[in-house]
């Protein structure tokens, strides 16, 4: 469990945590000169019947806001710390507003320096803070007087951060893991080390890692959990790890440590966002702004659905950010903009990996199962990639089977598509099956890998398409080629015409038949339509194609096959000269045919000639 600090600068946010914890966590010279805090501190606080928490205290000052948004991120339980001399302060109302932004629910408010104030202070400090916490999540949260000083309080303080932890749900671990990175140092000897608060799943010593935004694979040489070496870590841990040969410069704050191939970094995303109620603009069509998510901070461009978000009602929107950034659906982020920089809102991710031009989604924040049909229905044919989903949705990769199952996605290899994806992949199948007949009607079909690349889904999925339309009867598939049952192809009155004139002078010319070429010059006809009128009759089995562009009638070639019959001893090897004695045919001729006897298995060559196959020779 994490607990962050909140509240205005030089409230005492630091004293408290060290009164606390006895870690000073402004480490930074600078810190101490300037007697503020600038960059997150780290400290780990044992709450009895709870045990270990971890403490980040983020700087007051309004110029490192940023700072505790990177802070409070992650945070489970909010420790907001408000001066009792100075009572509620702008920070004081802007961390609020952050913590509420980033649904931190869970928190207690100390009422520190309470040593410098009187009772009747105290009182009008404590309606103030009550006022400020009022419609917020902390409305009941308990106030508690202490002074670091003093030691005053710190007792009731740590029974009232007890009860509050009590309350809050434990993450689990049962999930991908994630770690937004908030710190990356160098140590001697070990190299880099990233920390952050482990936000799900989690993580052994021996894992695989993708860092983002570069997406780099990288290995793990030790882990830290509190400041403990460990096994492992896991999701509401701080953690610390030391990471085998990567360069410090890849690994700053907004950085991000995942395991598994779910997460992808994306620039388009969309989401729901709302102003703050006290927000003093609002926001346009493509409102510019810094995005704050994670440890990351982007400038992004806010598009929302109907033009404009004003405060109060949360919007869909669509975002697009400037790098790449990794996120979930359910993701709480923050915005900022304006100048001065201020905090005017923030939102939740409702689709982390949106398509390129998805516009801004009116399902808004939904269920996993309500967001997984409306993906399903926009991805139509394309499907989506299952290995995406545990991101897209928010949800475990336990869960899926369940969600699928209940929008009856349909599932072939990596992906899942709508139950009425088959049957647009079968139209566009019979669509494309038509055209094509209708455009080349003397084709016997067209190539299966042809076929593919003309419909607009992925090719598993047409394949089981095509397999259930031939089991269905619906088309033919056949010898790498398809076409819809009932297809034949069919010669037009002209062409049946040429066909005759084709079959006359084909056997007319017997053993040695005119080409093609020749017979299209002589009938003045194109050739490449008698090539497809010849394919025609050849399946018919009225012509055979001894060579590409010269057809025998079978008379023809059973004459010739019986000549070789009565000449070739089985057993025997033969030469070009004494084949060409047996058949009586020209060298033009005799070579081409000797190739077709091969092809069918008539002949067999080798290194001496060619033999018999078989008897089947003789009767062929
Ligand atoms: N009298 C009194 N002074 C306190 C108490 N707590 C903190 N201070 C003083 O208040 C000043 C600010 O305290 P910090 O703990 O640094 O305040 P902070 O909220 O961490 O400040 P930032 O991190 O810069 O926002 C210091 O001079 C502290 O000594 C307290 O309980 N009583
Ligand atoms: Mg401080």
């Amino acid at each position: 469990m994490i607990l962050g600090t909140a509240g205005h600068i030089d409230h005492g946010k630091t004293s408290l945590v060290r009164a606390l914890t006895g870690v000073d966590t402004d480490r930074l010279p600078e810190e101490k000169r300037r007697g503020i805090t600038i960059d997150l501190g780290f400290a780990p606080l044992h709450l009895d019947g709870i045990g270990t928490v971890g403490v980040v205290d983020v700087p007051g000052h309004e110029a490192f806001v940023r700072t505790m948004v990177a802070g409070a991120t992650g945070v489970d339980l909010a420790l907001v710390v408000v001066a009792a001399d100075e009572g509620v302060m702008p920070q004081t109302r802007e961390h609020l507003a952050i913590l509420r932004l980033l649904g931190v629910h869970a928190g207690v408010v100390a009422l520190t320096k309470s040593d410098l104030v009187d009772e009747e202070w105290l009182a009008l400090v404590r309606e103030d803070v009550r006022s400020a916490l009022g419609g917020g999540p902390f409305a009941e949260a308990e106030l508690v007087a202490v002074s670091a000083m003093t030691g005053a309080g710190l007792d009731a303080l740590r029974s009232a951060l007890s009860r509050a932890a009590a309350g809050v749900p434990s993450r689990g671990s049962d999930d991908l893991f994630r770690m937004p990175i908030d710190r990356a140092f160098t140590i001697r000897g070990t190299g880099t080390v990233v920390t952050g608060t482990v936000w799900s799943g989690a993580l052994a010593r021996d894992g695989a890692l993708r860092l983002y935004p570069s997406g780099e694979m990288v290995r793990v040489r030790a882990l830290q959990a509190h400041g403990h070496a460990v096994e492992h870590i896991s999701a509401g841990e701080r953690a610390a790890v030391a990471l085998s040969g990567v360069d410090l410069s890849l690994v700053g704050r907004g950085a991000v440590l995942v395991s598994g191939d779910a997460w992808r970094a994306s620039t388009v995303m969309r989401a729901e966002v709302s102003l703050l109620a006290d927000a003093a603009r609002s926001l346009g069509p493509r409102s510019r702004l810094r995005l704050h998510l994670g440890t990351s901070e982007v400038g992004a461009r806010v598009v929302p659905l109907g033009g404009t978000v004003e405060p109060g009602e949360p919007v869909p929107v669509r975002l697009v950010v400037d790098e790449p950034i990794v996120s979930r659906a359910g993701d709480r982020f923050v915005l900022r903009g304006g100048s001065p920089v201020e905090t005017i809102g923030g939102g939740i991710v409702t689709d982390p990996l949106a398509p390129r031009r998805a516009r801004a989604w009116k399902g808004g924040v939904a269920s996993p199962s309500s967001s997984l049909r409306q993906f399903l229905d926009e991805s139509g044919s394309g499907g989506l990639r299952l290995a995406d989903l545990p991101v897209r949705l928010g949800v475990a990769r336990s869960a899926l089977d369940a969600l699928l199952a209940e929008a009856a996605a349909w599932r072939v290899a990596d992906r899942a598509y709508a139950a009425d994806a088959r049957d647009a992949i079968g139209e566009q199948i019979h669509v494309a099956l038509s055209r094509h007949h209708a455009a080349n009607p003397l084709a016997s079909g067209v190539q299966r890998q042809w076929l593919r690349t003309r419909i607009r889904a992925p090719e598993p999925a047409v394949d089981v398409v095509l397999e259930q339309l031939a089991a269905e009867g619906v088309i033919v598939a056949e010898q790498g080629e398809v076409r819809l049952a009932g297809f034949s192809p069919q010669l037009t009155e002209r062409q049946r015409g040429f066909a005759d004139a084709l079959l006359t002078r084909i056997a007319a010319a017997s053993v040695e038949p005119p080409t093609l070429e020749e017979l299209a010059a002589g009938l003045q006809a194109d050739s490449l339509e008698l090539t497809a009128i010849c394919r025609v009759l050849s399946r018919e089995g009225a012509l055979i194609a001894v060579e590409s562009n010269r057809y025998y009638t079978p008379s023809s070639v059973s004459e010739l096959t019986e000549r070789l019959a009565k000449g070739m001893v089985a057993g025997a090897d033969y030469g070009p000269a004494e084949l060409r004695d047996f058949l009586g045919l020209t060298r033009k001729f005799l070579i081409p045919f000797l190739e077709y006897c091969d092809r069918v298995g008539y002949t067999i060559r080798n290194e001496v000639g060619r033999r018999r196959r078989g008897t089947e020779l003789a009767k062929p």
